[in-house]
């Protein structure tokens, strides 16, 4: 495939920054050491909702075991781990190797560098099934992300809170992350500040986010 690169879109190899004009359109929401932006309304309500269904049919969705302080613990959501042959992802002691790119992975990931000027080689995709599901506190600093990754994180479905906490400092930052909304973290904020999506009884609904990454092979 020809990719047709526009001014701000840095070549695959280099560093991404982004975009500064996208940047500049959103405060960002980390007061210190490192930024976050949140980009409400990227995907309109009726197509969050039909990404939503076509995602959680033709994702190659999985179960997975990882091992904490010795033990076998059954993660609480569904994953998957799609892109380019050499984004070979190694998180929570296990090595991913990238699925092929679906169409639809790929429309979403081009959207996504338009808007953001960035290119990703990479996307982690959680299904939270309800609000049973969740994600325990970390930071996504494992090295093949390089020095200070950025991430884009695009929301679809039941909205769920998102936490970021200051490591030294602990202040915190309460996101509600709703259908359509695509975050985006980076500079030096993974050596900072840790996040999670916490348990919320009352979510009845399923949610899909896609982070997508730039892995360093
Ligand atoms: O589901 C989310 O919004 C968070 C995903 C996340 O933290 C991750 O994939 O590392």
């Amino acid at each position: 495939m020809t990719r047709v690169r526009g001014p701000d879109m840095p070549i695959a190899g280099e560093l991404p920054s982004v975009n500064r004009a996208t940047r500049a359109s959103a405060p960002n929401l980390a007061p210190a050491d490192g930024e976050v932006y949140l980009f409400r309304g990227f995907l309109g309500a009726e197509e969050s909702a039909r990404w939503l269904a076509v995602l959680e049919a033709e994702l190659a969705w999985q179960h997975e075991w990882i091992v904490i302080a010795g033990k076998r613990v059954l993660v609480p959501r569904r994953v998957c781990w799609y892109g380019d042959e050499c984004a070979v992802y190694r998180y929570s002691g296990v090595d991913h190797q990238p699925l092929r790119w679906t169409p639809g992975l790929l429309e979403l990931k081009e959207r996504v560098e338009r808007f953001l000027g960035v290119v990703f080689n990479s996307v982690l995709c959680n299904h939270y099934r309800d609000g049973a599901d969740s994600m325990g506190w970390h930071a996504d600093k494992e090295k093949e992300l390089g020095r200070d990754p950025v991430i884009a994180s695009l929301s679809l479905g039941a909205t769920r809170r998102f936490l970021l906490r200051h490591n030294k400092t602990r202040e915190s930052l309460v996101l509600d992350l709703d259908s359509g909304s695509l975050l985006l973290m980076q500079g030096a904020l993974q050596h900072h500040w840790r996040h999670c999506v916490p348990k919320d009884r009352n979510c009845r609904a399923p949610r899909i986010n896609l982070t997508f990454r730039r892995i360093n092979p």
